[in-house]
């Protein structure tokens, strides 16, 4: 796994610019690595920056951070078995119990996620769980939208860097807890579409405990140069695997100790 920038600025303008096309308009792109299979993950983060530089100049505003594929039920069912980090803007979230539209995405899919709000600045290297949970203001309940823009949600590491880890929408709810209150390791967490339960699982899923993914992230955007701000919101991950939208349908997340979040889809 190579830590090395092997693209030109002018081939991470050339990405950015497709990757930022293909989520702006929804549609579905090859994975950049079929055109540069020598990509690395830091080539993915640095085409992920350039994307989040021009977002912020079109006027979005950085809401916090998500760490992806941290859940062995993640890593299987995407093939990539090493966490990954990406942003989110305030024009990603959407309102609880709100109609979510499917129309500006490619092929939407949902996911269960426990989420941080912190109120102290965190930086690496070396930040640990307890790091994160003294920097902890509360944490809630969140489902994530993931809408990878790559052909058949089929991707490797450095494209889905470079895709901001799939993320589209985000919608949290719920009941906001101290982490002090609760175990954050052993909250079960029972996914539902349509009424029916589809997906169920345990937060200690998230690489033991999700704190720990949130940490992970801290390290990656030290090694970025850059820090978690205080009052950021931070999704850990997916505990379990993704489960495909479609206009009609309504999810509903249920955790243990945090409430549910709900949402519907339209076209
Ligand atoms: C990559 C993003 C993974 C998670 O929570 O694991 C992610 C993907 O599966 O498309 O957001
Ligand atoms: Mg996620």
């Amino acid at each position: 796994m190579s830590l090395d920038l092997t693209l030109s600025r002018e081939d991470i303008v050339r990405l950015c610019e497709r990757v930022e096309g293909a989520q702006r308009r929804a549609y579905a792109i090859p994975k950049l690595t079929d055109e540069y299979p020598a990509m690395t993950i830091a080539d993915g983060y640095a085409v992920q920056a350039e994307l989040r530089r021009r977002y912020l100049a079109s006027g979005s505003r950085l809401v916090g951070w998500k760490a992806g594929l941290t859940s062995k039920a993640k890593m299987q069912q995407m093939g990539v078995h090493v966490p990954s980090i990406g942003f989110l803007m305030d024009d990603m979230w959407r309102p609880e119990n709100s109609a979510i539209k499917t129309s500006d995405m490619v092929h939407p899919r949902v996911e269960c996620e426990v989420a941080f709000v912190t109120n102290k600045t965190l930086k690496g290297p070396n930040c640990t769980r307890q790091d994160v949970l003294d920097a902890t203001d509360y944490v809630l309940p969140a489902v994530e939208i993931i809408d990878s823009r790559f052909s058949g949600f089929k991707f490797d590491l450095p494209s889905v860097v470079a895709d901001n880890g799939s993320s589209a929408r985000y919608v949290a709810g719920g009941r906001a807890r101290y982490p002090a209150d609760i175990d954050l390791r052993t909250l079960g967490v029972v996914m539902e579409k349509n009424g029916e339960i589809i997906a169920m699982g345990a937060s200690a899923a998230v690489l033991g405990h999700p704190a720990e993914a949130i940490a992970m992230l801290v390290n990656i955007l030290t090694e970025q140069g850059e820090e978690l701000a205080a009052g950021s919101f931070v999704m850990s991950g997916g505990i379990t695997e993704a489960i495909p939208v479609k206009p009609g349908d309504s999810i509903v997340a249920r955790f243990q100790e945090l409430g549910s979040v709900s949402m519907r889809f339209v076209e």
